[in-house]
């Protein structure tokens, strides 16, 4: 079946109508497969959320669960179409696509438990009768700005804890992935539906390019906003927000990189790299993109390696075997070509999609396009002869999301791990940078943003604290001792 044949029956089964002036385009075959309305009155979308936030902050938390638990459920059941949309409107692998909304429910679970916890600290006060806590309130209207690559996931990382957290969420999916993310408003709608009394504007779905999401940016009813996509629009939204006070959670570019030490066991750390830097053809901000290995065992990695690479399936994302599908446009290919050259290996031009082989490139130095985050399969390898110079080498870039050392010395991995190892959000031993689970917080520094999705504490992000100081006693001792007094 065609893409455009076969996203029209999914949209069916899904119940989501395609029409409107913004096309979306297959990475199979640059066909387009169907169409969304663009959202003129983002103002209105705003005000919509602001209104919903007053009384969903009122929802006791886990009544607020409810909502995510179902919505849970409902995306357990569309699982395998929504996938399969993932797969036909940005090129993931069925594998891929699976996992993508495998990462949702996952998120969903994880949020229910969470919207009966949402602890505050109790904190000594030093005044007698005194108590001083700490709350988490709701915050406000949340935006989520999400890119191409993780076209529903993301979104689900942020408004599942989002929901929990007593916020609206207004979503700004990637002009490149619109149907998935009317898709995923629809199951949202159905779960909404059968939790009953959700304010109107609670889940929302605006449609368009730059401009939405800049109209979303400067929206002083939107208190956070959660963007997911390059460090050239991170620079762009962080200070317009600033500007106005509201909050960023930013996840931006990746330049992560493995070391791969004397010690290492080879047949694990050349599988886990050929997913790492393969993998979603390169178009993960965790992929693999720079493998620092020892001078003593890097001929033979790379020669196994390589050796491996080209063994890839490289092809129709929808068939059996293939690990790598298209990249997402002309574009991607076209930044693909310009590091490479004429050594690119394009596969089946004639398909109408841009299919590369994933590419392996031996470089003497971290310089030009080694420093920047390419967003295709290309591996750049490096030789290092000490522990301190390979970490040196990790942390040489301005991007700072994920990392890993492959080691059976404990040493190794220790210093790695430690204060003066890996300067990265994610650091991992043994395990490629990518496929980082829900439970964890996921982000990074440096020109990565700072900001952290997902488990772990990240709900905080979603919240305003309030420290309160309870005087149950007659007197006023004030703080520091200090005495400010009138005689009577
Ligand atoms: C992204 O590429 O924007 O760790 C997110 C991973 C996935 C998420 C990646 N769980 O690779």
């Amino acid at each position: 079946m065609s893409p455009s044949e076969e996203t029209r029956a999914i949209l069916e089964q899904l119940g989501v109508r395609s029409g409107g002036s913004l096309e979306s385009r297959s990475p199979m075959d640059g066909s387009v497969i169907g169409s969304v309305t663009k959202t003129e009155d983002i103002p209105g979308a705003c005000d919509r959320a602001k209104q919903a936030f007053l009384e969903w902050r009122t929802v006791p938390a886990p009544r607020r669960g409810e909502l995510v638990r179902l919505l849970g459920e409902e995306l357990r059941v569309a699982k395998e179409p929504l996938a399969r949309l993932v797969t036909l409107e940005c090129g993931k692998i069925v594998q891929e696509g699976i996992g993508e909304v495998q990462e949702m429910i996952d998120i969903c679970d994880f949020a229910v438990g969470l919207s009966r916890q949402l602890y505050g600290l109790t904190i000594a006060s030093e005044r007698p009768n005194h108590r001083m806590i700490e709350q988490w309130h709701p915050l406000g209207p949340v935006a989520v700005i999400t890119a191409f690559n993780f076209p529903v996931a993301v979104w689900a990382w942020n408004a599942a804890l989002a929901l929990v957290c007593g916020d609206p969420v207004i979503w700004k999916p990637s002009d490149k992935a619109p149907l998935c993310a009317e898709a995923v408003m629809a199951i949202a709608r159905r779960a909404l539906e059968r939790f009953g009394d959700a304010p109107e504007g609670l889940l929302q779905c605006v449609q368009g390019g730059r401009d939405a999401g800049e109209a979303l940016v400067a929206d002083d009813r939107i208190a956070l906003v959660s963007a997911t996509g390059s460090t050239a629009m991170g620079r762009a939204i962080g200070p317009a927000v600033a500007k106005r006070f509201g909050r960023v959670l930013l996840e931006l570019g990746g330049n992560n990189a493995a070391i791969v030490t004397p010690s290492a066991d080879l047949d694990l750390a050349s599988q886990a790299i050929l997913f790492a830097a393969a993998g979603t053809a390169g178009q993960r901000c965790t992929t693999l993109r720079r493998l620092i290995v020892h001078e003593s065992i890097a001929d033979q990695l790379v020669a196994r390696l390589k050796t491996l690479f080209s063994r890839i399936k490289v092809g129709d994302p929808r068939e059996e075997g293939t690990l790598v599908g298209p990249l997402i446009d002309e574009a991607a290919f076209n930044s693909m070509r310009e590091v490479l050259g004429d050594a690119i290996e394009q596969v089946d031009s004639a398909s109408g999609g841009f299919y590369v082989r994933p590419a392996i490139v031996e470089v003497d130095a971290q310089k030009g396009p080694v420093l920047k985050e390419t967003f295709a399969p290309i591996l750049y390898v490096l030789r290092y002869s000490d522990l301190s110079e390979a970490i040196a080498l990790n942390n040489a870039v301005s991007q700072g999301l994920s990392s890993s050392i492959f080691t059976n010395d404990l040493k190794d991995s220790e210093r790695f791990l430690s204060a003066r190892g890996s300067d990265c959000g994610i650091a991992n031993v043994n395990i490629g940078p990518s496929g980082a689970e829900i439970g964890g917080a996921f982000g990074g520094e440096k020109e990565t943003g700072g900001g952290r999705e997902s488990g772990s504490d990240s709900w905080r992000a979603y919240m305003r604290r309030q420290t309160n100081t309870i005087n149950y006693g007659s007197d006023l001792p004030l703080a520091q001792g200090i005495r400010f007094d009138v005689a009577p």
